[in-house]
C-alpha cells in the first residue's frame, strides 16, 4: 500500500481535512507497524546497554528517515497542504537524559541497529523528563516536563518482576520502544516502570515527596548533572533499573539455552557510567539464588560486564555510604563486602578499595575490578584516566583500559536537521556517506570549486534565516541573519565556562561603547539548563539574561552585538541551532570535558570550532589542521600541574589586566544591577575573584584574542567557506557507526 493510502486509511478521511495531531498519530502507528515487521531474530550473543539516561529526542522523523519513507511522507503531506515540520511540532520530546551521556546512549542505539548488531537498551521509564526551563525575571524556573500521551512510542509488554527493597516489594512493568536502524532491522529500548507512580504528587514547580517511593520511583529523571541530591531515591531508582535488567538478561539467556556458567557467551553488559553499577552485585546475587557458588558467580559476571567512564570531575564520581545501601538494598551489602574483601586481600593499596575507611562504597571501583573492560570517551580523556585519575588501577589492569572516542548519529545530526546540506552532499559526492561516513572526505576534492563554496554559504544563510524565524516566533527576539552566529549550547557547568563567554560579551560591549565597531555584527547565542541546586550555574544564567536585556536594548550597541539565551535548550532546539552556527564554542578548561559531542555535531554542519585542546576537540584539531580550527588556552598538562601545585590565584589575573578587570567589574555595574539581582551578581563576581576553580581568568585573554582572529577570518567569505568544507569533510570519523564498530570489535565481540 502506498503511504498516501495507508495514511488515509488510518485517518478515516482525506489528508487535507485532518488536523496535525491526527496526522501525527496516524504516522506514529504506520511507523510502529513497519518497525515491528523488522524485528531482529534472536542471535546467540546480545549486547545490553544499561543506562539511567536515554536522551532519544523526538522519534517520528528520525524513524521515517531510517525506514526510508521520510521523503515520500513529506511530499504526500505537501501535496495535501500539510507541512511535515508542523507535524513534527506536535510530538512531545522525551527528555530522558541530562546531556551528553544520555544523548550518547541514544546515538549508540541508532548505530547498533543500523549496523545490524543485536543489542538492546535497558533503562527507566521516567514519567517526567528533565525539567522544562522557563525564564522569569532573568532567572531560571523549573517546571514539570511530561512526555507520555495516550498515543506514544511506548509499547506495554507482559514482562514484570517483583523487585524487593528493605521492607517493600514493587512490581515492575516493562515498556518497549522500537529502535529502527537506517535501512536495517530494529532493536529495542526496554524501559522499566512501576504502575503505582503518581504524577499528582508534584507541586509548585518540580517539588515532590522524596520518601513516597511507591509513588515517585520513576516519576522524575534526576536533574543533577554532577551534584547529588535526594540520594536515597537515586539508589532506589538505580537498583530498580538493574534488578529488572539483570532478570531480563538471565531470562533471555536461559530461554536461548544458556547454562548460566556460559553467560558471557550469550550476553555482554555495557555499564554507562556508574549509575548502573549495582548490576554487578545484583547479578552475582541472582546467580547464587539460582544455585551457583559465589566465586563462580563473580567470575561469570566479571567476564560479562564492561564499564564506560564519562568524567574525571571528582564531584560526579558516585560514592554511596554503606549505610544508605543497608537502608535500601540490604541484600547487596554482604556481596559488596565480599567484593571489597577480595580486593583488600590482593592489593595493599587503600586507594583501590571498594569500601573505604569511612564505609563509603566507590561504585567505579566495583566496575573496574569486576568488569573486563574500562573505557574513556576520547583519546585525551582515556590518557588522563590511565596516567592520572585511575593510574593505580591502570597499573593493576593495563589490559582492561581502552579508548572509544564518542560519535554521533549522522541520521539525526545531518540528514534530519540539515536537509539542504544533505541534498548538496547527495548531489556532489553521492549518497554513500550515509552509511559510510568516511566518504564525506570526497568533499575535499571540491575545495577549489567556487560553486560548491558559494552553495555552502547559501545553505548556512538559509539555516540562519530559519533559526531567526523560529526565535522570533518562540521568544519574540529579532536577530540579523547577516551577523556571525557564535553559539554555545550545552549543560551549564563552571568547567564548560559559559562565564568566560559572558565575560567576552561584556568586553565586546565595552569596546563598542568606546567606538570600536566589529566589521560584521555578532550574535552570541547561549542555551543551557542548570541543575536546580547548582547555585553558581544559575547565577551565570542570570548574568547572561541580564546582558541580553542590557545589550539588546542599547541602541548604540545592538546593531553590532546581540545576546540571546534560548529558553529550554533540548534535543529539538539543538537540531535547529546547530545547522545555523558559524562559530562553535567548545571552551572547557582543558582536561575537564571528557569528550563533548556537540563539538562533533557543529563540525558536521559546517561550523568552525573555537576551543581549547580538550576532550574530542583534540581529535578535531588533528583532523582538520591548524587552519580550520581556532585553538587557545592552557594545555591539559598545564592545568593538571596548576591543580597539583595549587598555584592558580585568579585575583592576580584580575589585578594585572585592565580588560579582565573592566569585564569582571561590569558584572555589578549600575547598568547590570538595574535589570538584575545584587545577590546573584555579587556572588558570581566573588566566585570569579576568590575561587575560579575552573580558571576562567587564566584563559580569558587568550580566548578573546583567538575570537578576534576567528572574526577576522570570517571576513574572507571564501576562505571561511573552505574551512566549513574541511570541517564537514573530516567529520566522518565522528560517526557513531565508527564508535560502535570499535566497541563491537574490542569489547562486545557480537
Ligand atoms: C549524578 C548524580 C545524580 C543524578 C545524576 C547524576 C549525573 C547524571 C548525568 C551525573 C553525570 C551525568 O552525566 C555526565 C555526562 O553527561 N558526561 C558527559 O558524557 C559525554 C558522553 O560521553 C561526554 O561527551 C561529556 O564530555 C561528558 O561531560
Amino acid at each position: 500500500m502506498s503511504i498516501q493510502d495507508s495514511l488515509q486509511q488510518k485517518l478515516g478521511r482525506v489528508i487535507a481535512e485532518a488536523s496535525n495531531e491526527e496526522i501525527y498519530s496516524a504516522l506514529l502507528k504506520i511507523v510502529q507497524e513497519m518497525a515491528k515487521g523488522k524485528e531482529r531474530p534472536e542471535k546467540k550473543k546480545k549486547l545490553y546497554y544499561i543506562s539511567a539516561e536515554f536522551l532519544i529526542g523526538k522519534l517520528l522523523s528520525n524513524n521515517m528517515i531510517n525506514l526510508g519513507i521520510y521523503n515520500e511522507v513529506r511530499d504526500v503531506l505537501a501535496a495535501n497542504g500539510k507541512d511535515i515540520c508542523e507535524i513534527e511540532e506536535v510530538e512531545p520530546e522525551p527528555s530522558l537524559g541530562n546531556g551528553g551521556l544520555g544523548r550518547l546512549a541514544a546515538c549508540f542505539l541508532d548505530s547498533i541497529s543500523t549496523l545490524g548488531l543485536s543489542g538492546d537498551g535497558i533503562g527507566l521509564n521516567y514519567h517526567l523528563g528533565l525539567f522544562k526551563q522557563e525564564f522569569e525575571n532573568e532567572l531560571q524556573k523549573e517546571t514539570p516536563n511530561p512526555w507520555i500521551e495516550n498515543e506514544s512510542w511506548l509499547v506495554k509488554t507482559d514482562v514484570s518482576y517483583p523487585v524487593s527493597f528493605k521492607g517493600m516489594t514493587l512490581n515492575s512493568r516493562m515498556y518497549d520502544i522500537e529502535v529502527t536502524g537506517y535501512n536495517n532491522m530494529t532493536n529495542k529500548l526496554h524501559l522499566f516502570d512501576v504502575e503505582t507512580v503518581d504524577e499528582d504528587i508534584v507541586e509548585n514547580g518540580i517539588d515532590f515527596d522524596k520518601e513516597d517511593i511507591e509513588k515517585n520511583l520513576t516519576l522524575f529523571l534526576y536533574p543533577d548533572d554532577s551534584d547529588e541530591k535526594g540520594r536515597l531515591l537515586r539508589i532506589y531508582q538505580q537498583y530498580f533499573m538493574v534488578s529488572n535488567g539483570a532478570r531480563l538478561i538471565l531470562d533471555e539467556c536461559t530461554a536461548k539455552g544458556c547454562s548460566l556458567y556460559d553467560l558471557p557467551d550469550y550476553a555482554v553488559i555495557q555499564i554507562n557510567d556508574t549509575h548502573p553499577t549495582m548490576v554487578i552485585p545484583e547479578l552475582i546475587r541472582l546467580l547464587m539464588e539460582r544455585g551457583m557458588e559465589m566465586d563462580d558467580a563473580i567470575g561469570v559476571v566479571s567476564r560479562t560486564c564492561a564499564y564506560t567512564n564519562h568524567t574525571i570531575l571528582a564531584e560526579a564520581l558516585e560514592k554511596w555510604p554503606l549505610g544508605y545501601l543497608k537502608k535500601v538494598v540490604p541484600q547487596l551489602v554482604p556481596i559488596i563486602e565480599v567484593l571489597d574483601d577480595k580486593v583488600r586481600r590482593k592489593y595493599a593499596d587503600e586507594s583501590v578499595a571498594v569500601i573505604d575507611r569511612n564505609d563509603t562504597v566507590h561504585m567505579a571501583h566495583i566496575d573496574i575490578h569486576y568488569g573486563f573492560s574500562v573505557n574513556g570517551v576520547a583519546a585525551l580523556h582515556t590518557e588522563i584516566l590511565k596516567q592520572n585519575e585511575l593510574n593505580n588501577f591502570y597499573k593493576i589492569y593495563p589490559e582492561k583500559f581502552n579508548n572509544k572516542t564518542n560519535g554521533i548519529t549522522f541520521r539525526r545530526w545531518l540528514l534530519h536537521c540539515n536537509p539542504l546540506l544533505t541534498e548538496m552532499l547527495d548531489f556532489i559526492i553521492g549518497k554513500g556517506y550515509r552509511s559510510d561516513a568516511k566518504q564525506l572526505e570526497r568533499l575535499l576534492n571540491f575545495r577549489g570549486d567556487q560553486n560548491v563554496l558559494s552553495r555552502l554559504q547559501e545553505i548556512k544563510k538559509a539555516n540562519k534565516e530559519k533559526l531567526c524565524e523560529y526565535l522570533m516566533e518562540t521568544q519574540g527576539i529579532k536577530l540579523n541573519s547577516d551577523s556571525i552566529f557564535d553559539i554555545q549550547v550545552k549543560r551549564l557547568h563552571e568547567y564548560k565556562r559559559q562565564q568566560m563567554n559572558a565575560l567576552y560579551v561584556i568586553h565586546k560591549y565595552l569596546e563598542i561603547k568606546a567606538g570600536k565597531l566589529p566589521a560584521t555584527p555578532i550574535t552570541v547565542i547561549f542555551g543551557a539548563k542548570a541543575a536546580p541546586a547548582y547555585i553558581i550555574a544559575k547565577d551565570i544564567i542570570h548574568l547572561i539574561l541580564c546582558l541580553q536585556e542590557v545589550i539588546n536594548n542599547d541602541p548604540e550597541v545592538s546593531p553590532y552585538l546581540k545576546v540571546v539565551m534560548v529558553e529550554n535548550y533540548n534535543v529539538t532546539k539543538a537540531e535547529k541551532l546547530i545547522p545555523a552556527c558559524d562559530i562553535s564554542e567548545q571552551i572547557s578548561l582543558a582536561s575537564k570535558e571528557a569528550s563533548g559531542t556537540g563539538n562533533m555535531k557543529f563540525m558536521l554542519n559546517g561550523a568552525v570550532t573555537l576551543g581549547t585542546d580538550d576532550g574530542a576537540n583534540v581529535e578535531i584539531h588533528e583532523l582538520v589542521g591548524d587552519e580550520n580550527i581556532f585553538v587557545f588556552g592552557a594545555s591539559s598538562d598545564e592545568v593538571i600541574e596548576h591543580y597539583a601545585k595549587a598555584d592558580y590565584i585568579s585575583r592576580e589575573y584580575y589585578e594585572k589586566d585592565a580588560d579582565i578587570k573592566a569585564a569582571v567589574d561590569f558584572i555589578t555595574s549600575e547598568k547590570v544591577l538595574a535589570v538584575g539581582n545584587a545577590e546573584n551578581l555579587t556572588r558570581l563576581q566573588n566566585e570569579l575573584l576568590k575561587k575560579d576553580w575552573f580558571m576562567t581568568l587564566l584563559d580569558f585573554k587568550a580566548y578573546a584574542k583567538k575570537k578576534e582572529e576567528a572574526f577576522k577570518a570570517y571576513e574572507n567569505k571564501n576562505e571561511w567557506a573552505k574551512k566549513m568544507l574541511v570541517n564537514i569533510a573530516k567529520a566522518g570519523y565522528f560517526s557513531s557507526d565508527r564508535t560502535i564498530e570499535e566497541y563491537n570489535r574490542d569489547i562486545w565481540k557480537l
